[in-house]
């Protein structure tokens, strides 16, 4: 029996369900699933995997446990395990360390944990466990032959490394898919961050400002999914080409010194610390709510509010009620972490579909050509998104257009004009 650590044991049957309904909606992972679990190419590699435990993630793990390889997991954030899937992985025999509401020491515990079985492969999102590799425990590095990294965060981050010269084995980062940024990103993360909001509040958007710091692909999806909602979104930057889309969308823009006067509903999407700070709190109105979706909580400068604050209290499920001095309420979601899966279930399956078919390809491709790379930042096949996309297409029953050869002649063509 594989070793682990899970919140409560009991959950399994109830988590197998939710993993049930995310097979039947991830055609594209259980494509792959079904092609290599004859040929199990991943046999004799050992992944370690840091990643939300999710129905969806849960299926990427047994998709990579049927394609031969060991798996051992924990959860990349403090709040964002379900703790039935991570009963259920248990039950299925995956070496699963990770359970909800983690503190800083138990996270690095379980972390540690999935490195006792020396991996070849690190699957990261965020890359606090390929960083744990590289300052905690250097002696695995003699066993890794790569890695993947999962969101924009952690690319940015290894990015920086490899720069540095401190990565230490090759690494394919993940978001750069286009079947994934374009997708995950942009209508994941408006989807489900609204959906956290509304699991935590349950208020109506319509009519409300709705700030959104961070015109990025997440913060592009939170807009227009908030504007179907009926919701004013007001966009905050940093980056004038990004404002100036924000504006073309028709979106209002301006800075958060302004917005924290007039908005309802605060979501953070910039990857940056310190969005949201004090003085932004004093300005705010009585029952804002303030959350975040961006991978790291540095976003929202929650230590600024609990020195503001005169009484603070859990309302209802991830939502704690900080009262001011003069009276004025402010509602954090999820306590700044990422609301989508801190009080949500993350993105749906079906587009995780898509993000898990590059992850299972990126583990493909290391355990096939890691030994022959040197350290450093690899993206995927762009060939990959199509097939991955047609897959998509085809589950989902939409046909569409092929070229003709005359077609494809003229699309290399130069010598004819106008
Ligand atoms: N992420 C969002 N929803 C998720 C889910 N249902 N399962 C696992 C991970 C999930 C995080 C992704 O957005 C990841 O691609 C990222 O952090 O960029």
């Amino acid at each position: 029996m594989a070793n682990y650590k899970v919140a409560n044991e009991k959950l399994a049957a109830q988590g197998r369900l939710k993993i049930e309904w995310a097979e039947s909606r991830m055609p594209v992972l259980m494509r792959l699933r079904e092609k290599y679990s004859k040929t199990k190419p991943l046999k004799g590699q050992r992944i370690a995997g840091c990643l939300h435990v999710t129905k969806e993630t849960a299926v990427l793990v047994r998709t990579l446990a049927a394609a031969g390889a060991e798996v051992s997991w924990s959860g990349c954030n403090p709040l964002s395990t379900q703790d039935d899937i991570a009963a259920a992985l248990a039950a299925d025999g995956i070496s699963i360390y990770a359970w909800h509401n983690l503190s800083r020491e138990e996270f690095y515990w379980c972390i540690d944990r999935t490195l006792d079985f020396k991996p070849t492969l690190t699957l990261d999102d965020g890359a606090d466990l390929i960083f744990s590799v590289h300052n905690k425990h250097q002696e695995l590095l003699k066993y890794v032959i790569g890695g993947t990294e999962e969101t924009t965060t952690g690319v940015h981050r290894l990015r920086a490394m490899a720069k540095d010269g401190a990565l230490k084995y090759p690494v394919v980062a993940i978001n750069d898919a286009e079947t994934k940024w374009d997708f995950d990103n942009v209508y994941g993360t408006g989807q489900s961050s609204i959906d956290g909001i509304l699991r935590a509040t349950s208020v109506m958007l319509a009519g409300k400002n709705f700030v959104i710091a961070g015109y990025g692909h997440c913060g592009k999806g939170c807009a227009s999914r908030a504007r179907g909602m009926g919701a004013n979104v007001i966009v905050t930057e940093i980056k004038p080409t990004a404002a100036l889309k924000a504006t073309l969308e028709g979106y209002r823009v301006m800075p958060m010194d302004e917005a924290a006067k007039i908005g309802d509903i605060f979501i953070t999407a910039t990857g940056m610390k310190d969005v949201i700070v004090d003085r932004h709190f004093r300005s705010m109105k009585d029952g804002a709510i303030v959350c975040n979706t961006g991978h790291y909580d540095c976003e929202i400068n929650l230590g600024d509010l609990e020195k503001l604050a005169k009484n603070t209290r859990e309302v209802r499920p991830n939502n704690d009620e900080h009262t001011m001095a003069d009276g004025h309420r402010i509602y954090v979601l999820g306590k700044g972490r990422l609301v989508n899966l801190a009080a949500a279930e993350g993105h749906p399956s079906e587009v995780m579909d898509m993000s898990f078919a590059n992850q299972f390809q990126g583990m493909l491709f290391m355990s096939r050509e890691g030994k022959n790379l040197k350290a450093d930042v690899y993206t995927l096949d762009p060939k990959l998104d199509q097939e991955i996309a047609s897959i998509k297409l085809e589950a989902t029953g939409i046909r569409i257009d092929k070229l003709t050869d005359e077609q494809v002649r003229y699309g290399s063509d130069y010598a004819h004009g106008t």
